[in-house]
């Protein structure tokens, strides 16, 4: 799959699940199989933290991820992990401010979707400039996922960057679930990123689907 137009982007962005071995309270392949039933629309493989598979076990469980998606037209991103995107052809990547360089990125991959995590205007107004596909703004509520998150800012950073005029796709992160999603798409976000919300559900594809609800009624007001 070739980079995608913006609209799509939008699109795939609306339920982004998020998730690596380590999240899952079952297996990662069938957690992924069940929130694509739920309608989740974009996957990205995070696979990190204390216990996280490394190497050629990490790359068999993307290439594993990776098909559950290609069967079902999902697009499918690695986190960080430039070289296994690229062993693996994976559809996109999603770097932090701390990772390679988006140019650099950009310029090794000029046909994948690239995504950024801004976590101020001035980091999202120099990751659109230097070509991310979209933006994860967060946390917006309080997430124990991430150790080093920063303070949860509600949407009030989604809201400074859809009031500065950008328009890139953006996509909230951190402590969302179906109950508190809908703001996030309300107050300026093309969709939101989980992880506990689904890979910890006692059912991931009735919560991808709750989440999906969720934006879907968000986006019609
Ligand atoms: N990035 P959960 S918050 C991976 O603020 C990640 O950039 C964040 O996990 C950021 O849905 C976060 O379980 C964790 O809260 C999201």
């Amino acid at each position: 799959m070739s980079r995608i137009s913006e609209r799509q982007t939008r699109e795939a962005l609306a339920v982004y699940f998020i998730m690596g071995s380590t999240n899952c309270l079952q297996d990662p392949v069938k957690t992924l199989e069940e929130a694509i039933k739920g309608g989740i629309t974009l996957f990205q493989l995070r696979e990190k933290g204390p216990g996280a598979l490394t190497g050629k076990a990490k790359e068999a469980l993307a290439l594993k991820l990776q098909e559950v998606c290609r069967r079902h037209g999902v697009p499918f991103l690695v986190n960080d992990d430039i070289e296994l995107a690229a062993a693996i052809q994976a559809d996109g990547v999603h770097i932090g401010q701390e990772d390679e360089p988006l140019e650099a990125v950009r310029a090794r991959f000029p046909d994948k979707i690239i995504g950024v995590s801004a976590h101020t205007l001035e980091e999202a107004g120099q990751a659109a400039a230097d070509g991310a596909d979209y933006l994860g703004m967060g946390p917006v509520f309080p997430t124990s996922t991430k150790p080093d998150a920063k303070a949860a800012r509600g949407t009030e950073l989604i809201k400074a960057v859809r009031r500065s005029g950008l328009q890139l796709p953006i996509v909230g992160i951190g402590g969302i679930t179906p109950a508190n999603a809908r703001v996030v798409v309300e107050d300026g976000a093309d969709g939101v990123s989980v992880i506990t919300a689904i890979s910890q559900a006692s059912s991931p594809l009735q919560a991808a689907h709750e989440l999906k609800r969720a934006v879907e009624d968000a986006h019609v007001r």
